[in-house]
């Protein structure tokens, strides 16, 4: 399907989103929120696709909430419309792998949609930063959360309280972003790492990526329960006897996703 403000590509069973108002820095209008929205749905329901790139250009992932879309609301405007709905939402509860491929700006929304996506891979010249308490704000996508859960207490207070942008070696030394990468490299190389993921058998990727989560949400003793459950389950599934066969027959597993 085309869409306004997205561009969407296949490389093989890797899904490709690039959020495309480059004449704006990406800010996230709603009209773009809803085509990312739309378009993450679309891959999420295509047995053919197996893992998803969110991206953005060399300039910018995303420079944050559209501000000319927002400045003249109100608490009621946006408590009524619930801004964060779901096309907000819908990149969390994916429950396919989704890559962040971020080059230039991260900022304010756009840091806090790329923390909704699996794990960030960086360009060298990404730039991150919740620069909301500069518009007499604060993040309101979960960056104050996230981020705090991410990179702990010390780094997110800096980053939030000061507003100020933080580079991606510094990104990857505090854990925000899982790799750097040359710029000229960043989409060859997380097309390359979801092309990876895609071949794995998919019940385990996706379960993985469940129990993971689930990390941020419940104390260790219930999270190793429930990582112990889950993978006494995929013993119920084919792949795991493929997988485990393969690796003693010294071959090549052929995964059939179930
Ligand atoms: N919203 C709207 N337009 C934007 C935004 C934005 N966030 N960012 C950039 N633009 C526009 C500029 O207005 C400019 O448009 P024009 O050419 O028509 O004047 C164009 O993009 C290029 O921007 P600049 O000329 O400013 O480019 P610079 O290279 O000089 O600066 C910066 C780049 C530093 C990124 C600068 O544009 C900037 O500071 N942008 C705003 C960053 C920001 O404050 N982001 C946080 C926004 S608030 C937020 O994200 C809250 C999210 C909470 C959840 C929301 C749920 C919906």
């Amino acid at each position: 399907m085309a869409y306004e403000n997205v561009i969407t590509e296949r490389h093989g069973k890797v899904g490709v989103i690039q959020m495309n108002r480059p004449q704006a820095l990406n800010a996230l209008s709603s009209g773009l929120m809803k085509d990312v929205s739309a378009a993450l749905l679309e891959f999420e329901k295509d047995n053919d696709i197996h893992a998803i790139i969110l991206t953005g250009n060399e300039r910018a992932f995303a420079a944050g909430a559209d501000i000319s879309e927002i400045k003249d609301q109100h608490f009621i405007d946006l408590y009524t419309a619930d801004f964060i709905n779901a096309d907000w939402e819908g990149i969390a509860k994916c429950k396919k792998p989704i890559i962040a491929a971020v080059s230039g700006f991260a900022l304010g929304g756009g840091c806090e949609i790329a923390m909704m996506c699996d794990f960030i891979i960086a360009a060298d010249n990404a730039k991150f930063g919740q620069p909301e308490v500069k518009l007499g704000v604060i993040p309101g996508a979960g960056g104050t959360q996230r981020l705090a859960r991410f990179i702990g207490k010390s780094k997110a207070m800096d980053l939030c309280l000061t507003g100020r942008m933080m580079d991606a070696e510094e990104a990857k030394i505090c854990g925000l972003a899982s790799r750097v990468v040359p710029l000229e490299k960043l989409m060859e190389e997380c097309i390359a790492i979801g092309q990876e993921i895609a071949e794995y058998s998919q019940p385990a990727v996706k379960l993985a990526k469940e129990v993971i989560n689930k990390a941020y949400e419940t104390t260790l003793r219930e999270g190793v329960k429930y990582e112990r459950r889950i993978f006494q389950a995929l013993f119920s599934t084919e792949d795991q006897k493929e997988g485990m066969n393969a690796f003693v027959e010294k071959r090549k597993p052929i995964f059939q996703n179930k």
